[in-house]
């Protein structure tokens, strides 16, 4: 067997993570022969929860499982891990504004981002789930000058698995068939999952399902607040469906995408698609090698445009009030 790779995740007394280590540790992340160190990371009032979960994790008896380092501290958690899964965040609570949520954000953000910088492993990828995810993600790297900003990325994979879901859905087809589905722009209410790029059993989905009204006034609205309509049905936000869209993303990262398909990622904006440097914004990327290429030349109509401006419109002002506040 290989050496095991140093796996960090953050949040992991939390709901999602309830569902990503066990994943992670079966071998769903990196193939059934790479053994895997697991490094949580939690606050300190909840490393009494962290500690059961770590009991269930022994009890699972997983043959990939190396071992387990808890604590709540960066500094230590950190030390030599290869990936990086960045999950817990502070939520929004009530009454409290934009600013106040990044700032409070930032607080969790900044160290971390420092905390990689100076104790992970040369080749370490990061991927920031916790919200506000892309701008959590341009704080984290802007404080970790010394690794490269393309090995930070944020998730928008959870909205890329939603609307192909959507789109098989709707065509009746098994969601295998549908393929090329793209998420632009925010982690938010206000990205866009484009459907004039999709494809159904290889045709565009726009052309598959010639339902203009159903796209406009059903799909993209689903698509863009399922999260909010899950917390409403469920009465607690998705947590199976994120942990396994994590799980996607960074298998996709450093395993490769299938050929004649694409992921989407939020990653650097490289100026892309008018999408402006210094924002991590969602775009359809290929993998190869572990590393990630935005994919260049999509037809972008005048429509999909404004709809992609909207969300890079609300990229940038979080960017700005994060400057502001002098965490980036
Ligand atoms: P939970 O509240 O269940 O768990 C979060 C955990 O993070 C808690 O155990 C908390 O103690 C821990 N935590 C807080 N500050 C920390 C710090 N500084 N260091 C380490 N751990 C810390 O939330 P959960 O449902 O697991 O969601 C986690 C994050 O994912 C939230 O920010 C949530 O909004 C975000 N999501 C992102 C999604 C995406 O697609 N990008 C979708 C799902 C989810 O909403």
């Amino acid at each position: 067997m290989s050496t095991p790779v140093k796996i960090a995740v953050t949040g992991a007394a939390g709901q999602i993570c309830y569902s990503l280590l066990f994943r992670i540790a079966s071998g769903e992340l990196l193939g059934r022969d790479q053994p895997v160190q697991l490094r949580l990371l939690e606050i300190t009032p909840a490393l009494k929860a962290l500690e059961g979960v770590v009991m269930e994790l022994d009890d699972c008896a997983y043959p990939l499982l190396d071992s387990v380092v808890i604590g709540d501290d960066p500094n230590h958690v950190f030390d030599g891990v290869n990936l990086a899964f960045l999950v817990g965040a502070r939520p929004r609570s009530k009454g409290m504004e934009r600013g106040d949520l990044l700032e409070a954000n930032g607080a969790i953000f900044k160290p971390q981002g420092r905390a990689l910088n100076d104790h992970a492993a040369d080749d370490v990828k990061v991927l920031i789930t916790g919200n506000p995810a892309n701008t959590n993600a341009l704080i984290a790297l802007s404080n970790a000058p010394d690794i490269p900003a393309e090995r930070f990325n944020a998730l928008t994979r959870l909205d890329h698995n939603r609307a192909a879901g959507q789109l098989a859905i709707k065509a009746g087809v098994p969601v295998a068939d549908v393929s090329h589905v793209t998420i632009w722009g925010n982690h938010s209410a206000t990205q866009y999952p484009d459907v004039f790029n999709a494809r159904i059993r290889g045709e565009q989905a726009s052309t598959v399902i010639d339902d203009t009204a159903w796209l406009e006034n059903d799909f993209l609205p689903t698509v863009q607040k399922r999260g909010a309509a899950i917390i409403e049905a469920r009465g607690a936000s998705s947590a199976a469906s994120a942990a396994k869209a994590t799980i996607d993303h960074m298998h996709d990262w450093v395993l490769g995408t299938p050929e004649g398909d694409w992921v989407s990622m939020a990653v650097p904006s490289d100026g892309s698609y008018g999408v402006p440097e210094g924002i991590v914004s969602s775009f359809a990327c290929t993998t190869a090698d572990g590393s990630y290429t935005i994919v260049e030349g999509l037809e972008v109509s005048d429509y999909s445009q404004a709809k992609i401006d909207a969300t890079v419109a609300e990229l940038t002002e979080e960017r700005d009030a994060v400057r502001s506040l002098g965490l980036v």
